[in-house]
């Protein structure tokens, strides 16, 4: 069992399909303001094993636009919430160059032990509109191949996606560890 600490229920649904044995507590964290997701997972990895008592995960996620020189990168939640996928597509009117990518960054602990982190990536386009109603958050305005990641089913979505790279490498070190 290990615990994973995330308020994004979409994002519990994906984790689910690669560890079966997760358990959501959706109890916050602090996500500091930094400059790379890295230091928003150390930070928030430490304060819920304080507060935790068992195998603990949380993962902090981005979306990076190239013509944006990687905005909203880590603002992309505060960026969801406030302007949101219109914002997006507005800021980026008349913009050829449409390459972007999500970042995820997993960062998981065990008590006493130090915590560590693996990342993963996707690298797709922003679309000219909003395509889908599967996924969540920015999945339908960003394109891998003919289609968003909002008109992927879950399991077509984690074989390419940021966050089931760097879940499976969390995987994989733990059952290489056995
Ligand atoms: P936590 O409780 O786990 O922090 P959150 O939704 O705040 O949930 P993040 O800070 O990691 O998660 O996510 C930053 C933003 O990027 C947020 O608005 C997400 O909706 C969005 N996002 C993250 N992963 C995404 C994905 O796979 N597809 C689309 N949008 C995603």
């Amino acid at each position: 069992m290990i615990y994973f600490v995330t308020s994004n229920k979409g994002k519990h649904a994906e984790a689910r399909a690669i560890f079966a044995d997760l358990v959501q507590k959706d109890i916050g964290y602090t996500e500091i303001q930094a400059d790379t997701l890295e230091e928003v997972a150390a930070y928030g990895i430490k304060e819920v094993a304080a507060r935790l008592d068992g195998p603990v995960m949380i993962e902090d996620a981005g979306l990076f636009v190239e013509a944006l020189q990687g905005f909203p990168g880590v603002y992309s939640a505060y960026v969801q919430r406030t302007i949101g996928n219109a914002g997006i597509l507005r800021l980026m009117e008349g913009m050829e160059r449409r390459d972007a990518y999500f970042k995820s960054v997993v960062a998981y602990v065990e008590p006493g032990r130090e915590p560590i982190m693996f990342n993963g990536e996707v690298h797709g386009q922003i679309g000219f509109e909003e395509r889908g109603h599967k996924g969540f958050g920015y999945d339908p305005i960003f394109y891998v191949g003919e289609s968003s990641l909002g008109e992927k089913e879950i399991e077509e979505k984690n074989r390419i996606s940021h966050r089931a790279a760097s879940m499976r490498a969390l995987k994989r070190w733990l059952e290489g560890r056995r």
